[in-house]
């Protein structure tokens, strides 16, 4: 029998492990990326595994994240960033030429190829029919060096996209149905891939947003099948030699599957806070908004901007509505430039920024008090914009842009004929802000500010892991609430000691410093356990303030590599009910961790507090396994050299 395209994509690429769904495989990595805000840190562990030269076929080291330079910190990083790409071979992003996946997509995207990412919407080079995943920069790290990327095998879900999209009906009424439909958790342990006669309709670009917010579903990844409409793109983007024909075969199968009837979708829009909070725009039509913003990696391609020229040109947005605009690239850039689009916009009164991630990871633009937001980002989660209690909905630039005019949340198809952008013939090519890697790599010396600090490292696993439940949170919890972003605190990324004071903030101040008090210990949550981002930080400046396992119904699968990586345990209940067992404050004790975790997928734990035992489950396999009692894959990797 025939197979899919995800499973020819990984079968080609496979090193270890059996295609079994659930079971460890082990995949070769064609490319990898980086953004400065995980990068730092990725590649000083890539330095402490004193490899010369990257071995991958492609690395880029993208700065996107980090761009408002308040102090000396951002400015250091994107210095050591630029200098160590150019000794280890990697080709060098600068500031100002675009937003990871945005520049990937248009640059270096492969079908066919592996991507392995420190940014959780890495998928979006699968709207080329490529493999690409998120992981944790350490991972990243590992790949640089030639090494295997393990992860579970998913299943593969087909998504049979049926009829057409109707006028003003975008790709991201695509993923917000698909997010309405599985919810935040619903991708978990899967791979979808996109097919059927909707496709036709559906360019590269806008792909690239649908496979974006495949993160979102808390997917492993997604993929579009590289076909006329993916050669059209390598076509217009100087790069047809780098095009292949990739289609599943006709009769292979997937292990689920779900139809999407295009001919019926209409215009969505998620609610505040959550991605998934998926409701018809009908629903909240007329709400007063406060600030409109275009851009993110999910949607801020030249044709998503060109359709926002064409909706604002010759008016004025809405008195009450601070609108911003945020080209995804600096080759978007400058063709709204030229053709006189970006005018357009500026004349309307629109505020234009510069090509990176900005406010949507709360670097500058923080809406004002208790006011809606909407944005064409893909998240929305509480605070994450900078203002405590924020309103934050997501939409397609269609519905932003109507909406900006008339300062309350406005259906587009009442906008008349709609203004469909085509695929440009040429993009206009200039590379002249991606850095080749220098051929004289020992004579460039690496330049390190004083906010690179040196990497810390967990210590072994103790034979009892014994300690206080430092934090009992619900379900949900995100990578922003244990460690933040935004402007205060990105910054910090190459600083664990400095950035460590921030984790949990947001759900409790005091938690750095009891953590610091106690010594370390438990943190206890419900389902889906740092969901979002790929952030390593969120297990990093943990593990730092000494926390040595998390007890959880769930956990989200970056995150839960992430913790493996430095050393904290993952586990989960065996029997969910028990989560109304522990309290904030017991102490829980561990008996003979390394044993427990060898011998079976169970591990008992004690609630010393309350005199009680409470089983627990691992899925770790036996090499995660002496990861974890190392205190981390570094020590892993470390005590086998
Ligand atoms: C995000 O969107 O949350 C980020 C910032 O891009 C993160 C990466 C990070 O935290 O550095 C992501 O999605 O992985
Ligand atoms: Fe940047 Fe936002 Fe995309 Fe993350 S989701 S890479 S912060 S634009």
């Amino acid at each position: 029998m025939g197979e899919n395209l995800a499973r020819k994509i990984i079968g080609s690429h496979l090193v270890g492990g059996k295609m079994v769904p659930g079971e460890e495989i082990a995949i070769r990595i064609d490319q990898t990326l980086t953004q400065d805000a995980t990068g730092t840190m990725a590649y000083l562990q890539f330095e402490a595994m004193g490899i010369p030269q990257v071995k991958t076929q492609v690395s880029v080291s993208y700065v996107d994240h980090n761009m408002l330079q308040t102090g000396f910190e951002n400015a250091d990083d994107h210095r050591f960033l630029q200098t160590f790409a150019s000794k280890y071979g990697i080709y060098f992003s600068r500031p100002g030429n675009g937003i990871c996946h945005q520049v990937h997509l248009e640059r270096f995207s492969a079908p066919g190829m592996t991507l392995l990412g420190s940014d959780s919407h890495t998928p979006t080079s699968g709207g080329a029919g490529m493999l690409a995943i998120g992981a944790g920069g350490l991972d990243i790290a590992v790949a640089m060096g030639g090494g295997a990327f393990y992860l579970t095998m998913p299943k593969i879900v087909g998504v049979h996209l049926k009829g057409r999209l109707q006028p003003w009906v975008t790709a991201k009424d695509i993923i917000l149905e698909m997010l309405r439909r599985l919810t935040v958790k619903g991708g978990v342990g899967k791979i979808f891939e996109y097919f059927g006669e909707g496709l036709q309709d559906l360019e590269v670009p806008a792909r690239g947003t649908i496979t974006n917010m495949g993160a979102e579903l808390g997917a492993t990844t997604c993929i579009f099948p590289s076909d006329a409409n993916t050669r059209k793109y390598f076509r217009a983007q100087g790069r047809e030699a780098a095009w292949q024909e990739l289609q599943r075969d006709p009769d292979s199968t997937y292990d689920e599957m779900i139809e999407l009837d295009l001919n019926a979708l209409e215009p969505l829009i998620a609610k505040p806070s959550s991605p998934d909070n998926v409701v018809p725009l009908s629903e909240v039509e007329g709400t007063p908004v406060a600030q409109v913003c275009i851009g993110s990696c999910t949607n801020s391609s030249y044709m998503d901007l060109m359709l926002t020229a064409t909706v604002l040109r010759g008016k004025t947005i809405a008195p009450e509505v601070s609108m911003t605009l945020t080209p995804g690239s600096k080759q978007v850039y400058t063709m709204i430039a030229r053709n006189g689009a970006l005018t357009d916009m500026i004349a309307a009164g629109a505020r234009i920024l510069e090509s990176g991630c900005g406010p949507c990871i709360g670097m500058g633009q923080a809406p004002p008090t208790g006011a809606v937001s909407l944005r064409s980002f893909n998240r929305n989660f509480e605070g994450r914009s900078g203002t405590p209690g924020d309103q934050v909905y997501l939409c397609s630039p269609e519905v932003c842009a109507a909406s900006a005019l008339t300062g309350v949340i406005t259906d587009p198809r009442k906008l008349g004929a709609y203004p469909k952008v085509e695929l440009p013939e040429e993009y206009m090519l200039d590379d002249n802000m991606l850095l080749s890697p220098s051929k004289e790599p020992e004579k460039v010396a690496i330049l390190r500010g004083p906010n690179i600090k040196p990497l810390p490292l967990a210590a072994a696993q103790p034979n009892t892991v014994r300690g206080e439940v430092l934090l009992k949170v619900g379900d949900n919890i995100t990578t922003d609430h244990i460690m933040p972003a935004g402007a205060k605190i990105l910054p910090l990324r190459s600083n664990v000691p400095a950035i460590s004071e921030y984790v949990f903030t947001r759900v409790d101040p005091e938690f750095p410093k009891r953590a610091k008090e106690k010594g370390g210990g438990f943190v206890v949550g419900g389902e889906n356990y740092g969901q979002g981002s790929s952030r390593e930080h969120a297990a990093l400046a943990p593990m730092y303030l000494g926390l040595r396992a998390v007890i959880c119904k769930s956990i989200a699968r970056i995150h839960y590599a992430n913790l493996i990586n430095f050393g904290i345990v993952p586990l989960t209940f065996a029997d969910k009910a028990d989560y109304d067992q522990i309290a904030q404050g017991d102490v829980l004790e561990i008996a003979d961790i390394g044993g427990q975790l060898n011998r079976g997928k169970r591990v008992t734990l004690v609630n010393v507090t309350k005199g009680t035992e409470i089983a627990l489950e691992h899925a770790l396999t036996p090499r995660q396994v002496k990861i974890v009692l190392a205190g981390g894959l570094l020590n892993e990797i470390k005590q086998g050299a």
